[in-house]
C-alpha cells in the first residue's frame, strides 16, 4: 500500500531513511489486521492472552516497570516564541528540539517493522473531525488505535481528499526513562514522541493531537479541544440534556459518562457520547455543539466493579486490552476493589505471595472500543455533535469547594474553570495527593499559554448569548475522619440533575460569594443515607477558607503576568470583593 499524497509519501520516505526499519505495514484498520497483530504480539509475548472463557478476546500488557504513566517532564511545547507556549508549558526552541529527538529517532526502527497508521479523530464524516497519521514501531500502538479512534483505510481516503493532516513519529526505543521525549511542534502539526509506549505519550491521537495540538489550533480556528466528558441525561419525559464535564485524569470522568442510575431516581437514563475528550464549536444559532474525537476508552482499572461501575465492568468483559492489571489463578485480570477473586501475579509478573504494593498498578488501564459499552449515545456519531446545555468543572478537593455550584455568567464561569484545582493522582508520573491549580483540567494538555487560552475562552462570550452555564462540582470532600461525605458514583446523578433543573429554570440559587448554590431542598436525597447536617456541610461556604483560596488563585494567575486577559482580572477582583 501507498499514498497518492506526496506530503505524505515525502514524510514517510523520510522517516524511513532515518529510522531504517526492517518492513513497513500500512495499517488498513480492518478485523483481520488487529486479529493478525494480535497474534504476533502473542507469540512475541507483547500480549499475555487472559482465560478466553471469561474474557473472550481479551489481553494483557506489562509495560516496563518505569513506563507506566504520562511523564510530563518529558512532554514539550515546541514554538517559535518562549511566551506562546506559557509558563503552563515546559518549552524548547522548535530547531533545539528536532535535533535532539531526531539523534534519538536516527536508526531507531532497525529490524523492527514500521507501522503507518491514518486515523480520524471524530466521526469519519464530520466536519469538525480532525485526520492525523501516526509512525510506530510499537504493535501495541496500532492495536489501542484501532479501538480508540477511526483507524485505516477511510481515515486515510479522508486525508488525501483534505490534504492536511498531522503528523506523529512514535518509537519506543529502549524505553529509556533518560532517553524519553514527548515533543510536540503546533506551527508544524507535529508530534515526535520517544522512548515511552504508554498511553498518552505513545497513543499519539490522544493527548498529543487531540488536546494539545487541537487546542492550539482550535485557537486558532474559534472552536474548543478540551478535556471533558460528553454525557446525555435523559429524564423520564425522554427529554436530553447533553453536559460536558472536565475533571483532571483519574478522577471519575469514565463513570460519570457511563453511570447508572440508582433505583430511587426511576425513568432516568444515562447515555455517554466521550469519557475523556470534547471538540466544542458553535453553530450557526449561537449554540455550544460537542464531538467526541475518540472512539473508544483508555479507563482507570481500580476500582471498577458491579457497584461502582457496572456498565464498565461489565464493558470490559470482552475484546479489551489490559495494561498493568495482575492475574488470579484461572488467569482472569485481577485489580484492587474487583471485588472478585484473588491475585496471584502482580503488574509486573511478579508472584503475588509476599505482596509488595498492589497487585494491580493504580494507574492500569483498560483499552475498550466503544461500541462494546451499553450506554453509548448514538449521537456520538453524529456528524454535528450534540448540543451543551451545561460545562461542568471539577477536581479532587478533600476540603472547601461544595458539591456543586454555578457561576454567575459565562465570564465568572471561565475565572472558575481558571482556577481548578485537585490533587495529583497516579496517571502522572511524580507525587500523589498534592493539590495543583489545574485550569479547567487541561494543565497537562493545554498546547499553549493558558493566558491566551483563557482570552480564547472568554471571546466567546462575544460570539454567542445561547452559551451554556458553567458549574463547578467537587464529589469529593471528606469529613475530619477522612470519610467521604458525598457517596458518588450513581447518586451524582442527583447533582447532575439540579444542574439540569437549573438549567430549564426550575429552581433557584443559594447565592453565596462564590456563585450559586443549590437551596439544600433542591437536591433529591430520597433513598439516600445522608443526613441534613451532612448536606449542608456539602452545600456551605466557609468565606475565610476561601479567602486563602482566591488568594492562592490570583498569585496562580499573576505568574501569566501581561497576557492575562483584563476581563479574567476583572471577574478575579469582583470575587476579591464578594469575599472580603
Ligand atoms: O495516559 S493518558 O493520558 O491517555 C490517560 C490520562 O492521563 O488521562
Ligand atoms: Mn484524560
Amino acid at each position: 500500500m501507498t499514498t497518492s499524497l506526496t506530503s505524505l509519501k515525502d514524510w514517510i520516505d523520510k522517516s524511513v531513511s532515518q529510522t531504517l526499519p526492517e518492513n513497513i505495514h500500512w495499517c488498513d484498520g480492518s478485523e483481520e489486521e488487529y486479529n493478525y497483530l494480535i497474534k504476533e504480539m502473542n507469540k512475541s509475548g507483547d500480549l499475555h492472552e487472559l482465560n478466553q472463557d471469561n474474557y473472550p478476546d481479551c489481553y494483557l500488557h506489562r509495560s516496563d516497570p518505569s513506563d507506566v504513566a504520562r511523564v510530563e517532564h518529558l512532554t514539550f511545547i515546541c514554538t517559535k516564541n518562549e511566551d506562546d507556549a506559557g509558563p503552563n508549558n515546559n518549552w524548547m526552541m522548535p530547531s533545539k528540539a528536532h535535533q535532539k529527538i531526531d539523534r534519538l529517532f536516527d536508526g531507531a526502527m532497525r529490524g523492527r517493522t514500521m507501522y503507518v497508521v491514518p486515523y480520524c479523530m471524530g466521526p469519519i464524516d464530520s466536519p469538525h473531525a480532525r485526520c492525523g497519521v501516526e509512525i510506530t514501531d510499537s504493535a501495541y500502538v496500532v492495536a489501542n488505535m484501532k479501538l480508540m479512534t477511526r483507524m485505516g483505510s477511510k481515515a486515510l481516503k479522508r486525508i488525501e481528499k483534505e490534504g492536511n493532516f498531522v503528523k506523529g513519529l512514535h518509537s519506543t526505543g529502549q524505553l529509556d526513562p533518560n532517553n524519553r521525549l514527548i515533543m510536540h511542534f503546533p506551527d508544524e502539526l507535529m508530534i515526535k514522541s520517544f522512548g515511552s509506549g504508554y498511553g498518552g505519550n505513545a497513543l499519539l491521537g490522544k493527548k498529543c493531537h487531540a488536546l494539545r495540538i487541537a487546542s492550539w489550533q482550535a485557537k486558532q480556528e474559534g472552536w474548543l479541544a478540551e478535556h471533558m466528558l460528553i454525557v446525555g441525561i435523559e429524564n423520564p419525559q425522554g427529554e436530553t440534556h447533553y453536559l460536558a464535564c472536565a475533571f483532571p485524569s483519574a478522577c471519575g470522568k469514565t463513570n460519570l459518562a457511563m453511570l447508572i442510575p440508582p433505583k430511587s431516581q426511576p425513568g432516568w437514563k444515562v447515555w455517554t457520547l466521550g469519557d475523556d475528550i470534547a471538540w466544542l464549536h458553535l453553530d450557526k444559532n449561537g449554540q455550544m455543539r460537542a464531538i467526541n474525537p475518540e472512539a473508544g476508552y483508555f479507563g482507570v482499572v481500580p476500582g471498577t466493579n458491579e457497584k461502582t461501575n457496572k456498565n464498565a465492568f461489565d464493558m470490559i468483559k470482552n475484546k479489551t486490552i489490559y495494561t498493568n492489571v495482575g492475574l488470579t489463578k484461572d488467569n482472569e485480570p485481577w485489580w484492587e476493589d474487583k471485588d472478585i477473586g484473588e491475585p496471584v501475579t502482580d503488574w509486573r509478573g511478579n508472584s503475588f505471595e509476599a505482596p509488595k504494593g498492589p497487585a494491580a498498578h493504580p494507574n492500569s488501564r483498560f483499552t475498550v472500543s466503544a461500541t462494546n459499552n451499553p450506554s453509548y449515545s448514538k449521537l456520538a456519531e453524529a456528524p454535528d455533535g450534540v448540543v451543551i446545555s451545561a460545562i461542568v468543572f471539577g477536581g479532587r478537593r478533600k476540603t472547601l469547594a461544595p458539591l456543586v455550584y454555578e457561576a454567575n455568567s459565562w465570564e465568572h464561569g471561565v475565572l472558575i474553570g481558571a482556577g481548578v484545582a485537585s490533587e495529583t493522582t497516579a496517571a502522572a508520573a511524580g507525587e500523589v495527593g498534592v493539590v495543583r491549580r489545574d485550569p479547567m483540567a487541561m494543565k497537562p494538555f493545554c498546547g499553549y499559554n493558558f493566558a491566551d487560552y483563557w482570552d480564547h475562552w472568554l471571546s466567546f462570550s462575544k460570539k454567542s448569548n445561547n452559551l451554556p452555564k458553567i458549574f463547578h462540582v467537587n464529589w469529593f470532600r471528606q469529613n475530619e475522619a477522612g470519610e467521604f461525605l458525598w457517596p458518588g458514583f450513581g447518586e451524582n446523578l442527583r447533582v447532575l440533575r439540579w444542574i439540569i433543573d437549573r438549567c430549564e429554570n426550575n429552581v433557584g440559587t443559594n447565592e453565596t460569594a462564590i456563585g450559586g448554590l443549590p437551596n439544600s431542598k433542591d437536591i433529591d436525597t430520597n433513598d439516600l443515607d445522608i443526613s441534613p447536617e451532612v448536606l449542608k456541610e456539602l452545600l456551605s461556604v466557609e468565606n475565610s477558607e476561601w479567602r486563602d483560596e482566591i488568594n492562592s488563585i490570583g498569585e496562580y494567575l499573576e505568574s501569566y503576568g501581561d497576557r492575562l486577559p483584563a476581563a479574567l482580572k476583572k471577574e478575579f477582583t469582583k470575587l476579591e470583593m464578594a469575599l472580603s
